[in-house]
């Protein structure tokens, strides 16, 4: 199963400020040469449906919304990847196996799960949507599929807020008649090389001489695309290098010096960041404390233990000390707190040091 959600900048924008939902609202990278300047992140539909699109160039975009009551808001990423880290949270319990594959979209094998039952794991995607809907407020694209490939295939092909399954006797009747740049690899320039060989469906690309295709594209890739086109895709479902780190961040009530109101809000967030600790099994070496000062410069101050910890007070005591630090060394008042764990350990890798150290006394 490949999930993947539904527009998600500006969806996210949307969560956070309901009024955008009924306008067309453009999040963009600004690179801050002109106001102008820039590339389009993403769009939300009603903004796509008016011809917007990723990468787009901002003034461009700005041209094509004139005298529309569109939205344009810079990328916030800090605030996405929280959003990201709950739908990830939400969706690894479901899974036999997970993998994040960006910041939006994960796989998840559930070969088991559903007892290699289609109309099973229809259910589970069901009720993944609804979870996402409920819990978290935002909508995604779900794909199930005999492999990844087809899986994420398939999700794109029902977007937005889609579910669809490709099952094994499908598959190739599915793939053949969508345009071949719908395969992970083939951008613009392979298409169109794809194309001076009459080559525009995937279906033609499955169909085409191997040795022909090996030729053009290399050996690698050749054979890759021939597979591919057919739907076939031997690769596992599994969870990457886990991030390093985690972090959470919050704005104060009022911009302020005063400890006890800094730590009653630090305290917050290191129940959210320990809980996370929990639920992954990890253990922290490195503690973080950032702050957003009221003239919007940061401060960080860290901490690296010489043996990792998982405990709560160890978290909050840490913080407490970086924040006295942080305060001592400036005069101006905080506007915002963040905390940080790094250096991370897995529980198992501890005990399984442990017992290697034994082993080899
Ligand atoms: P996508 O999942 O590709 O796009 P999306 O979620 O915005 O839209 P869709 O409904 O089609 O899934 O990418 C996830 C996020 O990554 C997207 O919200 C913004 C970011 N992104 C960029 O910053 N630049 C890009 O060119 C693309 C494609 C995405
Ligand atoms: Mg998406």
């Amino acid at each position: 199963m490949l999930v993947d959600l539904d527009y998600f900048f500006a969806q996210c924008e949307e969560l956070r400020n309901s009024v955008l939902k009924d306008k067309p609202v453009v999040i963009g990278v600004y690179s801050g040469r002109t106001e102008d300047s820039g590339a389009v992140s993403t769009a939300n539909y009603q903004a796509r449906r008016l011809g917007i699109r990723s990468g787009m160039p901002i003034f461009q975009a700005k041209k094509k919304l004139s005298g529309i009551d569109a939205v344009f808001l810079p990328v916030d990423h800090a605030y996405y990847d929280q959003v990201s880290e709950k739908v990830m949270e939400l969706l690894r319990p479901h899974a036999d196996s997970f993998e994040q594959a960006g910041i939006d979209e994960a796989y998840l094998d559930i070969t088991e799960t559903s007892m290699r039952d289609f109309d099973k794991a229809g259910e589970i995607a069901r009720k993944i949507k609804d979870e996402m809907k409920e819990t978290i407020g935002l909508t995604c694209s779900i794909g199930i599929g005999p492999n990844k490939l087809i899986a994420k295939i398939a999700a794109d092909s029902k977007k937005p807020d889609g579910l669809i399954i490709v099952r094994v006797d499908e598959a190739s009747s599915f793939l053949k008649p969508l345009p071949v740049d719908r395969l992970l690899g083939v951008g613009a320039k392979t298409r169109d090389q794809m194309l001076a060989l009459d080559i525009k469906t995937m279906g033609d690309l499955a169909t085409y001489d191997v040795s022909k295709l090996m030729e053009t594209f290399g050996k690698t890739l050749g054979s890759y695309f021939h597979r591919a086109a057919s739907g076939i895709d031997g690769e596992s479902v599994h969870e990457r290098h886990e991030a390093d780190s985690i972090s959470r961040i919050a704005t104060l009530k009022e911009n302020t010096r005063d400890l006890v109101y800094i730590l009653d809000k630090t305290n917050q967030l290191c129940i959210q960041v320990w809980e996370q600790l929990v639920q992954r099994k990890m253990r922290f070496k490195t503690v973080g404390a950032i702050a957003i000062m009221a003239d919007m410069s940061v401060l960080s101050r860290s901490k690296t233990l010489s043996e990792s910890a998982n405990g709560l007070n160890v978290l909050n005591d840490l913080v407490k000390m970086l924040f006295e630090k942080l305060l001592s060394d400036t005069n101006i008042k905080i506007r915002r707190v963040g905390i940080r764990v790094s250096n991370l350990e897995k529980e198992q890798e501890i005990q399984r040091q442990i017992t290697s150290f034994f082993n080899h006394q």
